[in-house]
């Protein structure tokens, strides 16, 4: 179930009057599919607007082509469960596919399709213990990879990917922030922001370096998990949160203080991850024959809206490098 008028910060008396008034619309949804697909629709007025790929425990992704009901493309695995998700276009065609940091050794491994399977890349970058990032902070149309290290509250920056040093770094945000990545003028280059868990504070930079904030404003209860994306498809990506405390993407259009533009029900996950280009998962189509009574047939088995690839591949092998000097100052960080 999902409404277009939900309060993600606190449910006061007016807003329970508001829950109550949206329970209403939305149940008068139920009964009018075509009213509920007009609600739906709104969320995506442009023509390319971004979907979500949400994370469970076990490292199993369920990506979404549209952020309405049922709508999950592929649901497959990839990386080990302590990974953490990330989406990008690594091969610049477009579509954002998987990429796992493992945190503990700063492993990075990345996959060019939204399918299951053994990583297409893998490297080294960052130290353990850092938070990735995945961006196209050039705007030349290919996403590489950053990094925030909460210890110093520091971006590291590349523009390209694999073992090697950070092109730029600058400190930005407090100790607890977690950091956000995003077009946030739709002028093509992702730039970072931070969101302060404890009073959900979000500030967002228009540009890769320290500064004052270009947008600052409120959304999100503590426990939120924060993302960036162009739901609308306007061009710029704007803030929206997962709370896996009851399971909603709550994603807002403006960058402002206020009301849920949108919100849709999702169930329990792990994380939430931003995924761009989703509308040409077309090879997700199922073939005219598949075999859906083979557990280990590659082809997609369609159940319903949603398809899911059989089979479970082992996990992507570890690298054997180690830390890199992503400072640039000759030593390892
Ligand atoms: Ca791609
Ligand atoms: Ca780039
Ligand atoms: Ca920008
Ligand atoms: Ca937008």
């Amino acid at each position: 179930m999902f409404s277009t008028d939900t309060d993600p910060r606190r449910l006061g008396t007016n807003n329970r009057v508001r829950v109550l008034v949206v329970a209403a619309l939305a149940a008068a949804a139920i009964l009018i599919p075509a009213q509920q697909r007009a609600e739906a629709a709104e969320v995506c007025t442009g023509t390319d607007c971004d979907t979500v790929a949400f994370v469970d425990a076990g490292s199993t992704i369920s990506l979404y082509q549209d952020l309405v009901a049922s709508s999950a493309v592929g649901v497959f695995a990839f990386g080990d469960s302590n990974d953490e998700p990330l989406m990008g276009d690594w091969d610049c065609d477009g579509e954002a596919t998987p990429g796992m940091y493992r945190r503990s050794s700063g492993a990075v491994y990345l996959r060019n399709s939204n399918t299951q399977g053994v990583a297409d890349q893998t490297f080294v970058f960052g130290n353990p213990g850092d938070i990735p990032l995945a961006g196209d902070f050039d705007g030349d149309g290919c996403d590489t990879l950053a990094i925030y290290r909460p210890a110093e509250t520091r971006f590291y920056i590349s523009n390209t990917l694999g073992n090697g040093v950070a092109e730029t770094s600058f400190a930005y945000g407090a100790f607890g922030d977690q950091p956000i990545v995003g077009d946030f003028d739709g002028d093509g280059d992702d730039t970072v922001g931070i969101a302060r868990p404890g009073n959900g504070l979000v500030a967002l930079r228009n540009s890769l370096q320290s500064g004052e904030a270009d947008y600052s404003f409120s959304f999100g209860n503590p426990g939120d998990q924060y993302i960036a994306g162009d739901w609308d498809g306007d061009g710029s990506d704007t803030i929206a949160v997962y709370r896996s405390s009851n399971g909603t993407f709550y994603l807002q259009n403006r960058h402002q203080t206020g009301i849920a533009s949108y919100s849709l029900s999702v169930g329990a996950y792990r994380n939430a991850v931003t995924a761009r280009g989703i509308d040409e998962v077309r090879s997700f189509v199922p073939p005219s024959n598949p075999d859906s009574t083979n557990p280990d047939s590659t082809n997609p088995v369609s159940t319903g809206g949603s398809v899911s690839v059989a089979g479970f591949a082992p996990p992507p092998p570890r690298p054997v490098s180690g830390p890199i000097d992503v400072s640039g100052d000759g030593c390892v960080d």
